[in-house]
C-alpha cells in the first residue's frame, strides 16, 4: 500500500465511513457473508491503523476503527490533518483542552486528561451560552434573589449565605446535556462533544433546599427557573443567555447545591463564580453559573432552553435526521450511564513486546449509580470486569482499573462499557437520535499500537 492510498482510506473513513467500510469489509452480495477482514481489505486496514491487527477476525464492520474515528491525542497521530483539534488558550486552563466553539466559548477535556481522581480546575470543561461576565469585585456582596411561589421573597448576599447556612462539600460529576453528541450519525445540531463535556470536582456550598425553605415554599411551588449575570451573546439585555429549571423535588435533593467553592478554591469566574448552582446527575445546563435569581414557579419553567427540542429526547425513536414531532419529546432528566478510558490515551504507542496493558478510567450514571464496568481488547468478543474504586458520596464518579493481555505486537482497540444500577448498559453506537443530540453514550474506544 502506498502512502497516498493509506491517507485515502483514512480520509474515506472520515468523509464517507459507509463506503470505506464497504471497501475493506466487502459488500454483501447474494449469499456471501460480510464481516471478515481478509485479503486486500485487511492489508488496507492494517496500513491505515498502523500495524497488524491481532484480533482482526473480530473487527466489526459498521464501526469506524477507533484509530480513525476521532482526532488522536498523541502527537504522532493525525499529523497534517486539515482540521486538528484546536487547543484552548485561556488563563489558568490546560492547553490540552479542545475548543469546540469560541463564540460562546466552549471547550472540552479529552478523555486522557480526565485521569485525575478529582478533576483539577485547569482541566475542567467550559460551556457558555452567552458572554462571560466580568469577575465580581466584591464576591460576598453578590446577591441572589428567591421569589415567586414563596412566602417571603429573599435577597441573600453570598456573605449572608455562607454565615446563615452550614456549608458542605461533595465530589460530584457535572456533565453537559450534549456530552457525546459527536457520536450521532447523522450529525446532530450543537457543540460536537466527544466524552469531554464532563468533569468531577469537589463542590462546596449550601443545599438549595435550605435556601428555598428559608424563603418558605408555597403549596403552589412546582418548578424552579434560573437566571444569571451572563449577557446574551448578542448583548441584547432583554434576552437570557440561558434560563432553565427543574421540578421542586430535584431542587430539594440533598446534593443540589448553591456552590461558592470548587476544589477548595473560591469558585472561578469562568465556572460561574462567585456563586452557581450544581445540580448533579441531570444536564449541566441546570447548574446555573453567575446565579442571580431563582424564580419559584407554579408550572414548568418556560425560559431559554426549555422549549422545542432543547434538552429533550424522543419518547418513541424518530427517524435519524428526520423532522421532529415535538409532541414526541420529554425533558431530559437523568444523564445516561457513561464509562471512559482515561489511560492509555487514544493513539498511544506501547513498546514492542509489551504483553499487558493497564487501563484506568471513570464511570458515572446520571442520578443512578454504576453497577459494573467491563473492558475488552478484542473488539468486544470477550470482556473483563474492571475493579471499581468506592465513591466518596452519591453523584461522585467511580474510578476504575483493569489489566488486559496483549498477545502480540500490533493494533488493538480497548473498549469500555459501563452498566447502571437499573441494568442498562452503554450501546455500541449512539441510539435514539434527536435533532439537538442528547443522550449519546456509546462505549468508549481507544486505539493503541504495540511496537
Ligand atoms: N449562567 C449560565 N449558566 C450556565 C451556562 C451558561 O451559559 N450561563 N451553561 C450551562 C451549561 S449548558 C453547562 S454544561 C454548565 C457548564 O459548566 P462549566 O462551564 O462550569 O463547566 O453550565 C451551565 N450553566
Ligand atoms: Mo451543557
Amino acid at each position: 500500500m502506498t502512502g497516498t492510498k493509506v491517507r485515502t482510506l483514512e480520509e474515506l473513513y472520515r468523509d464517507d465511513p459507509e463506503r470505506a467500510d464497504a471497501l475493506v469489509f466487502g459488500r454483501r452480495t447474494g449469499a456471501s457473508r460480510r464481516g471478515f477482514l481478509n485479503g486486500a481489505g485487511l492489508a488496507a486496514m492494517g496500513a491505515a491503523v498502523g500495524g497488524a491487527i491481532p484480533f482482526s477476525a473480530n473487527m466489526p464492520a459498521g464501526l469506524v476503527p477507533a484509530a480513525l474515528a476521532q482526532p488522536s491525542a498523541s502527537p504522532s497521530g493525525n499529523q497534517g490533518a486539515p482540521k486538528g483539534p484546536q487547543p484552548l488558550e485561556f488563563p489558568g486552563k490546560d492547553k490540552g483542552l479542545v475548543v469546540l466553539g469560541d463564540r460562546p466559548l466552549v471547550a472540552e477535556t479529552p478523555e486522557h486528561l480526565l485521569d485525575d481522581e478529582t478533576t483539577p480546575i485547569a482541566k475542567f470543561f467550559i460551556r457558555n451560552n452567552g458572554q462571560i461576565p466580568e469577575a465580581a469585585a466584591d464576591a460576598d456582596a453578590w446577591t441572589i434573589t428567591v421569589d415567586g411561589e414563596v412566602n417571603t421573597t429573599l435577597a441573600l448576599t453570598l456573605g449572608e449565605l455562607k454565615r446563615r447556612f452550614q456549608p458542605r462539600t461533595y465530589r460530584m460529576v457535572l456533565e453537559c446535556g450534549g456530552n457525546g453528541r459527536s457520536f450521532f450519525s447523522p450529525e446532530a445540531r450543537g457543540n460536537q462533544w466527544t466524552n469531554g463535556g464532563a468533569g468531577c470536582a469537589e463542590w462546596t456550598g449550601v443545599p438549595l433546599s435550605e435556601v428555598l425553605k428559608a424563603a418558605g415554599l408555597k403549596d403552589t411551588a412546582k418548578y424552579t427557573g434560573h437566571y444569571g449575570a451572563d449577557p446574551h451573546l448578542s448583548g441584547d439585555a432583554s434576552k437570557e443567555s440561558i434560563s432553565r429549571g427543574m421540578p421542586i423535588a430535584k431542587a430539594m435533593e440533598e446534593h443540589s447545591l448553591v456552590v461558592f467553592a470548587m476544589n477548595g478554591e473560591p469558585l472561578p469566574n469562568i465556572h460561574g463564580g462567585p456563586v452557581r448552582l450544581v445540580i448533579p446527575g441531570w444536564p449541566g445546563s441546570l447548574s446555573h453559573k453567575w446565579l442571580t435569581r431563582i424564580w419559584v414557579r407554579d408550572r414548568e419553567h418556560d425560559g431559554q432552553g426549555m422549549k422545542g427540542t432543547s434538552y429533550r429526547v424522543p419518547i418513541k425513536p424518530m427517524i435519524p435526521g428526520g423532522k421532529a414531532d415535538e409532541s414526541n419529546f420529554r425533558i431530559l432528566e437523568s444523564m445516561p450511564v457513561r464509562g471512559i478510558i482515561t489511560a492509555p490515551a487514544n493513539g498511544a504507542r506501547l513498546p514492542a513486546g509489551t504483553r499487558e496493558v493497564r487501563l484506568r478510567g471513570a464511570a458515572w450514571a446520571g442520578d443512578l449509580s454504576v453497577a459494573k464496568v467491563d473492558v475488552s481488547n478484542d473488539f468486544g468478543a470477550t470482556w473483563t470486569a474492571a475493579t471499581l474504586k468506592p465513591v466518596k458520596n452519591r453523584y461522585d464518579w467511580h474510578r476504575w482499573e483493569a489489566a488486559l493481555p496483549l498477545p502480540s505486537d500490533g493494533y488493538y482497540e480497548l473498549w469500555v462499557r459501563a452498566t447502571d444500577s437499573n441494568g442498562r448498559m452503554q450501546p455500541h453506537v449512539a441510539g435514539n437520535w434527536n435533532p439537538q443530540g442528547y443522550g449519546a453514550n456509546p462505549m468508549h474506544r481507544v486505539a493503541v499500537l504495540v511496537g
